[in-house]
């Protein structure tokens, strides 16, 4: 057995003076974000990336930084850093920096770069450029929508086209097209244009028929009645002359669309509404501010609805020929109504991710259902919209359906979508040969339907437009195993699919709400596959923004659906997710932002429950849902969940120093845990009331039984699943802490054969029935009773997909080490084991990329790990024989191979090889 280090040759040649520096700077962020125009924050903090220039060399690391920030590109070239030099700050930290220069002003962009010393302070370049921008303080746009009668105009004329939808969905508005033209006030060019835009509802603009970005559904989903998000564009480039037309779509969205549980819809509003200001810097250093007010004109035209649920209906002869062109004549149209601002509305500069197209898919098959219907198969269950093209000269109405699921005989099953109709439909009166491609909706589906095409259409009229936040998925995880692949893949599509603007359940029926218990079992896994702290950073503002007086967190974020607050285990994604932001990204700042919400929601469950045992404010009371025939006792779940909460809470104490609340919290996790087993548990053999497998995993992984009750119960674990034939019982909540809780306890072959179980209840089971994403019940179809009950049956729900991260940290075997969080101190414990000949695994932390691969053929192993440069990690490689653990060892690669050592030996053999 050999370190690598001890053997590498390192060749380095230096065309240089001087020393030559290890370490090179990239990918420079802010608020976690590239280059965003608009931050609302005082103090964003700034991060970037470092990489070696020689990635065979080791313990890399960061001696020093400074960072420069200049009004001004020019300045900045000139290294003179005007609004902020740090000088050089001695620190390895590269990461939640804090800006501490000069106070901005509303609405500047200021320019930064960062250099930084290596471990024997040699001296980096600087980096590329970057920028952010402050947010406004003030608007001076007025919000702006159609006058009164403009919709129901238009909703008659659909009446008199489409009957039969708009009787059963009175809601469905038309989408507003909305212009404004402007002569420049100056004559010479423009420096910079920044376009500030958000609805009440959702909304596209185009500058001079130029679509200002290629972000979908702005400004997202909100609590409307606390907070709207703002965009900003950069649209420099697109003001070229003197004229300028700006023109807007405005659709309902999920302000005042259907939205939610079947017949809801104007939860938040009964009409639309933007606000717009375009910034404009000519190079003569005069400005103008272009904003939305009732000099604006307004009209419908083609699309009569376009709905996040129900799907689009467009008539191409109502489209206002050229409408987005400058010089439209729009003297006919209405002219706008400006609306009041309600000054109790937060207007806050997105800082999550937005919406894009992230691929194109194309169908695999088709059939006919019945003469003239065609259905295409996608060969993948994913979320957004199919874009057709149109044969020239059709003359005709096209029907797109979406769907999950087929029935036997080949048609569509919709069923499962509820009352979501999900289905896009266009009128076409005009000869031109074009594409479409619906505007405000989204559908989740793998089959699409289509009736009304002229002929027979082909494979390649159909494209599937993938659609979710842009959260950037760069971690990859890759085995030897098929079945294991296809799990990996199928979570890594259900986070796609509902990572729609906040975290929701499930992306096609009539529901896709923010569920909170399911975005608490998901957090860490979806945060080993990507970049997702921006994303939860502005689902949390949701979150608080939902908590009631008392200081009850909710079910759903935004908070919609139910007055009453959150169920034991969802309203505690409050407090989960802020802890696991925090460990996986370092994001003590979310902690601190949302501390006192924390603490109001702990003060709401101790105020009813002074005896530690959470029987009171039960709220919805879900339990351990979708569990199979193992229901564990309520009252044990949401106990151990109180229990978890007042440990999460003693561990973010302690990282924001505040002693009181950590032995505050540590006192009450231990009293909660006295209650818990002087209720719930035998001391003597440690049985847990109700014996299920979901009751033992929570007490165990949530710290709440006496060491010597640990072993027990967890033999009782393992000899629960090997009575169920080796299969699971549990439910959404159950089923994230399952696997960890094993491995934790030395069970981590019983993981393994539930990885790779194939009969029911398994996530096997449902790959072998063609599942692409993860279902939302184990029994979502079974051969002996076909598909659920289509009340409740989504087939791409990412809760039961929690194990993923069960594979990155004990499977791949990265994780935190001990205390650490984001992944500065790393604990490399990977445990081969199954059929897994082979594993690569790639994970993209905030300090870094982490690669750990193998190579078994089960008797002897190779093993390689890189550790990414100013990090420290801990290499366990103790399934080697006569290898050991390796403490605090620096940054590079390392090499192991020798023979799997007998534990591991046994796993192996026992599990097919
Ligand atoms: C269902 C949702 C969600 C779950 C709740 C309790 O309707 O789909 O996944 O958290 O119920």
């Amino acid at each position: 057995m050999h370190f690598l280090n001890h053997i590498f040759l390192i060749v380095f040649i230096c065309f240089s003076y001087t020393k030559c520096v290890d370490i090179s700077v990239k990918d420079l962020k802010v608020e976690y974000l590239v280059n965003p125009l608009a931050v609302d924050v005082a103090e964003p903090r700034l991060q970037w990336t470092l990489e070696a220039t020689d990635p065979q060399k080791h313990s890399l690391s960061q001696k020093a930084y400074q960072i420069l920030v200049s009004s001004d590109e020019q300045s900045l070239a000139k290294n003179v850093g005007n609004l902020w030099d740090t000088g050089k700050v001695a620190s390895d930290l590269t990461n939640h920096i804090h800006y501490k220069g000069k106070t901005l002003n509303a609405g500047q962009i200021v320019y930064w770069k960062v250099k930084v010393w290596d471990q024997e302070d040699k001296e980096s370049t600087f980096s590329t450029v970057a920028y952010w921008g402050k947010g406004l303080n003030t608007w001076t746009g007025q919000w702006i929508g159609a006058p009164n009668g403009l919709q129901h105009e238009a909703q008659k004329q659909l009446k008199d086209i489409d009957q039969k939808v708009v009787q059963s969905h009175q809601g469905l508005l038309p989408v507003l097209y909305m212009r404004k033209q402007y002569s420049t006030p100056s004559t010479t060019k423009v420096k910079s244009a920044i376009l500030y835009a958000t609805a009440q509802g959702v909304y596209k603009v185009w500058i001079n028929n130029m679509l200002v970005s290629d972000q979908k559904m702005n400004p997202g989903w909100t609590d409307f009645r606390k907070t709207i998000n703002y965009q900003s564009y950069d649209v420099t480039n697109l003001i070229t002359g003197k004229d300028t037309a700006i023109s807007v779509l405005l659709g309902t969205g999920w302000y005042s669309g259907y939205i939610g549980f079947s017949r809801q819809y104007k939860l938040y509003g009964a009409d639309q509404s933007l606000l717009v200001e375009l910034h404009v810097q000519y190079e003569d250093n005069t400005t103008a501010v272009i904003k939305s007010d009732n000099t604006w004109k307004v009209s419908t035209g083609s699309i009569l609805y376009s709905d996040m649920l129900h799907g689009q209906l467009s008539y191409e002869n109502l489209e206002p020929k050229n409408w987005r062109f400058l010089n439209f004549d729009d003297s006919k149209w209405a002219q706008v109504v400006a609306r009041p601002t309600d000054k109790n509305v937060a207007l806050v500069a997105d800082s999550g991710v937005p919406i894009r197209v992230t691929q194109e898919i194309k169908p695999i098959a088709k059939w006919q259902s019945k003469p003239g219907i065609w259905v295409f198969d996608f060969g993948q269950n994913s979320v957004g919209w199919i874009r057709l093209k149109k044969p020239a000269g059709a003359q005709t109405r096209v029907q797109l359906r979406y769907a999950e699921v087929l029935n036997p005989d080949g048609s569509i099953y919709t069923l499962n979508l509820r009352s979501a109709l999900a289905t896009d439909t266009y009128v076409f009166t005009d000869s031109s040969e074009n594409t479409v491609e619906p505007d405000f909706t989204f559908h989740g589906y793998r089959y699409v339907e289509i009736s009304g095409y002229p002929g027979e259409p082909q494979l390649t009229d159909l494209t599937a437009r993938v659609i979710h936040s842009d959260t950037p998925l760069k971690s990859r995880l890759e085995t030897s195993n098929p079945l294991v692949n296809k799990l990996i893949s199928n979570i890594r599509w259900g986070q796609r699919s509902n990572f729609i603007s906040v975290p929701t359940d499930c992306p096609q029926r009539d529901e896709r709400l923010g569920w909170m218990g399911d975005a608490e079992i998901f957090v860490h896994t979806a945060s080993y596959n990507g970049d997702v702290a921006a994303f939860y950073t502005k689902w949390m503002r949701d979150v608080v923004d939902g908590q009631s007086a008392e200081g009850g967190f909710s079910d759903v974020a935004p908070r919609m659906v139910d007055p009453a607050d959150g169920a034991p285990a969802w309203g505690d994604a409050g407090v989960i997710v802020p802890y696991t932001v925090y460990k996986m990204f370092g994001d003590l700042q979310m902690v601190s932002n949302h501390y006192e919400p924390m603490n109001k929601w702990m003060t709401y469950i101790g105020s009813q429950n002074p005896d530690y045992m959470w029987t009171k404010r039960l709220n919805n009371n879900f339990g351990d849902w979708l569990q199979v025939n193992a229901d564990t006792p309520k009252e044990v779940m949401n106990t151990a969940y109180y229990g978890y909460d007042a440990l999460l809470m003693s561990r973010m104490a302690a990282a924001l120093n505040r002693p009181e609340d950590v032995k505050k919290y540590t006192d009450l996790h231990q009293n909660i845990a006295n209650a818990f087993n002087k209720a719930f548990v035998n001391s003597t053999d440690g049985r847990i009331k109700g014996d299920t497998q979901t009751g033992y995993v929570i007490a165990l992984a949530f710290e709440l039984l006496p060491e010597k009750l640990r072993p027990l119960a967890a033999n009782h674990l393992a000899d629960n699943i090997k009575a169920h034939n080796w299969h699971l019982t549990t439910g959404f909540i159950g089923v994230g802490y399952l696997c960890p809780t094993l491995t934790q306890f030395g069970h981590h072959d019983v993981a393994y054969k539930l990885l790779l179980q194939e009969t029911y209840p398994s996530w096997g089971y449902s790959i072998n029935n063609n599942a692409t994403t993860i279902w939302e019940r184990w029994d979502g179809w079974t051969k002996e009773k076909g598909f659920q009950n289509p009340g409740m049956n989504s087939f791409n729900h990412y809760s039961l997909g929690s194990v993923g991260r069960w594979l990155w940290q004990s499977v791949a075997g990265i994780d935190n080490n001990g205390n650490g969080v984001a992944f500065k101190d790393i604990l490399i414990s990977p445990k081969p084991g199954a059929n897994l000949y082979n594993l690569t695994a790639s994970y993209h932390s905030i300090n870094g990329q982490i690669d750990n691969s193998w190579v078994t053929n089960g008797t002897h192993i190779k093993f390689n790990a890189l550790i990414p440069v100013n990090t420290r990690a801990t290499i366990d490689v103790t399934f080697i024989r006569n290898e050991t653990v390796h403490s605090n060892v620096g940054s590079g690669s390392y090499q192991f191979i020798g023979e799997l050592n007998k534990h591991y030996d046994q796993v192996i053999n026992e599990l097919i090889f």
